[in-house]
């Protein structure tokens, strides 16, 4: 981007000065171009922007992207007590008992790697670990805190131990880390319903998550760093602007999303300004974000109803959690899907069984969801749809139906229509519609694909609005 800007400006001020006099010495061209380009520089400054330069680049993000899927793990002291982490602190857990949780956390059967075989086998290409939440107890040993791992009865680095067992596995690495934290007394906000506090010093606790952040950048060298609560009143974007700043500078490619800022369409959907985001990816939080074809997105949703594990919690079926997945491939985003292992270190079965099934699924259709783009079909109660080079993969949510009626592909001729895993399938064009017969007997259960072979690239096809059949 800014590249082609620089490029601009110069060819720009080449042609005047060549037009004005045409023998003119190149070096005066060099000079202003310098000077103009400086100037743009620090516009993006005064406009209290990112410099462009240090916006992690394009073809990174695209291959964030073409991951789609990944784990969000959350997990802590708190699930000794089975509720929300963070949140429930002084209200199902009194506080005193839940900052004495650490004391007895002992997670004896944790294996780094069973966890990350079992997002692998999910089809999950990234994992995200909280390594710190809201209550600021820490899963690695941080030099800067005694309320870490290292001070519960189980002492071992459990952030480290997941890079590890991720490079091993060739899972990328990533790292939750919120900026809200009620431990330290620094932070001048916490949950205690008393508001600011006066003895609160924003200075020092910013150079403590710093060094945190460091700590945790040159220890386990994240591939994303996931920041939570920058809505808080005592952060601003210039604070979230300075840390994106800072760790670009330790690590050029790290992928970091926007919520080290106050821009992002969150829980509550709002209208977003994405230019205004601090930093690289928005983060709808448990709904399934609108599709976006320019500026890249990750839903974040739990399998059961919280983030940290509760017991016998209702957990979304199968089919709720292919939809999902399948829904937020076809808006253009990836999911970040949370699960919530035990206080003794496993991830509880049910939650294996439901991922195991995600795999075998994408095992068999995964071409209709990695390294794909949303559209053009938004998605509805029926279908939606992905695309990727000359095809159309249209998602089929209903199994007991023998027709489908889609609205035609504007200025497209498809070559062929075919069910992934099955056969060739009856295909007429009718006026602006596309008449598909199915065979009695589909498939897959509970999601099957339809691949529309078409002879152009499918992602020049404009984003079909009105999927409804008169
Ligand atoms: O880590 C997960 C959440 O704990 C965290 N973001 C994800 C990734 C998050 N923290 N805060 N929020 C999301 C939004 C705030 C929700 C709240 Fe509430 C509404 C806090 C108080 C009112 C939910 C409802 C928790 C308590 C009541």
């Amino acid at each position: 981007m800014l590249l082609k800007q620089n490029t601009f400006i110069f060819s720009v001020i080449k042609s005047v000065l060549l037009t004005v006099k045409k023998k003119r010495n190149m070096r005066i061209i060099y000079i202003l171009s310098f000077f103009l380009i400086m100037g743009f520089r620090l516009s993006a400054q005064e406009k209290n922007m990112i410099d462009p330069a240090l916006k992690t680049p394009p073809e990174i993000m695209n291959q964030f992207m073409d991951m789609r899927f990944g784990m969000f793990i959350h997990w802590g002291p708190v699930t000794l007590r089975g509720t929300e982490i963070g949140w429930s602190r002084g209200h199902e857990v009194a506080t005193e008992d839940y900052d004495n949780l650490y004391k007895e956390f002992n997670p004896v059967l944790f294996d780094a790697s069973a966890w990350v075989k079992t997002a692998k086998n999910a089809g999950m290409k990234y994992l995200i670990i909280t390594s710190k939440h809201h209550d600021g107890f820490c899963l690695w040993p941080s030099e800067y805190t005694d309320y870490d791992i290292m001070a519960t009865p189980f002492k071992k680095d459990i952030v480290g131990a997941l890079a590890k067992a991720c490079k091993k596995e060739g899972i990328r690495f990533g790292i939750y880390f919120t900026i809200l934290d009620w431990h330290d007394r620094n932070y001048p906000l916490h949950n205690d319903g008393k508001g600011i506090s006066e003895d609160g010093n924003m200075e020092k606790f910013r150079s403590t998550i710093k060094n945190q952040l460091k700590e945790l950048v040159t220890k386990y060298d994240p591939y994303l760093i996931w920041f939570d609560g920058g809505w808080e009143e005592p952060w601003t974007d210039e604070m979230g602007r300075e840390i994106y700043t800072y760790l670009k500078s330790l690590k050029k490619d790290l992928i970091i999303n926007n919520r080290l800022g106050k821009e992002m369409t969150g829980i509550s959907n709002k209208n977003a300004d994405y230019s205004k985001m601090v930093g690289d990816f928005d983060t709808p939080e448990q709904r399934i974000g609108n599709i976006n074809m320019d500026f890249p997105w990750e839903s974040c949703i739990t399998m059961g109803t919280q983030w940290s594990w509760k017991p016998n919690d209702k957990l979304k079926s199968l089919k709720e959690c292919l939809q999902t997945l399948v829904k937020t491939a076809s808006g253009n985003g990836n999911l970040l899907f949370n699960i919530g292992p035990m206080p003794d270190g496993r991830i509880e079965q049910r939650q294996i069984d439901c991922l195991v099934q995600m795999g075998a699924w994408l095992k068999k259709y995964g071409e209709s969801i990695y390294g794909t783009r949303g559209g053009p079909y938004l998605p509805n109660e029926a279908y939606s749809s992905t695309r990727k080079g000359n095809k159309v993969f249209v998602h089929l949510f209903e199994t007991d139906k023998t027709e489908i009626i889609l609205p035609a592909l504007p200025g497209v001729n498809v070559q062929k229509a075919t069910l992934m895993n099955g056969g060739e399938v009856g295909f007429k064009k009718t006026d602006d519609f596309y008449k598909i017969s199915l065979p009695a007997v589909l498939p897959d259960s509970i999601c099957n694909v339809l691949v529309l072979q078409i002879n152009r690239e499918a992602i020049e096809i404009p984003v079909i609005e009105n999927t409804s059949i008169p």
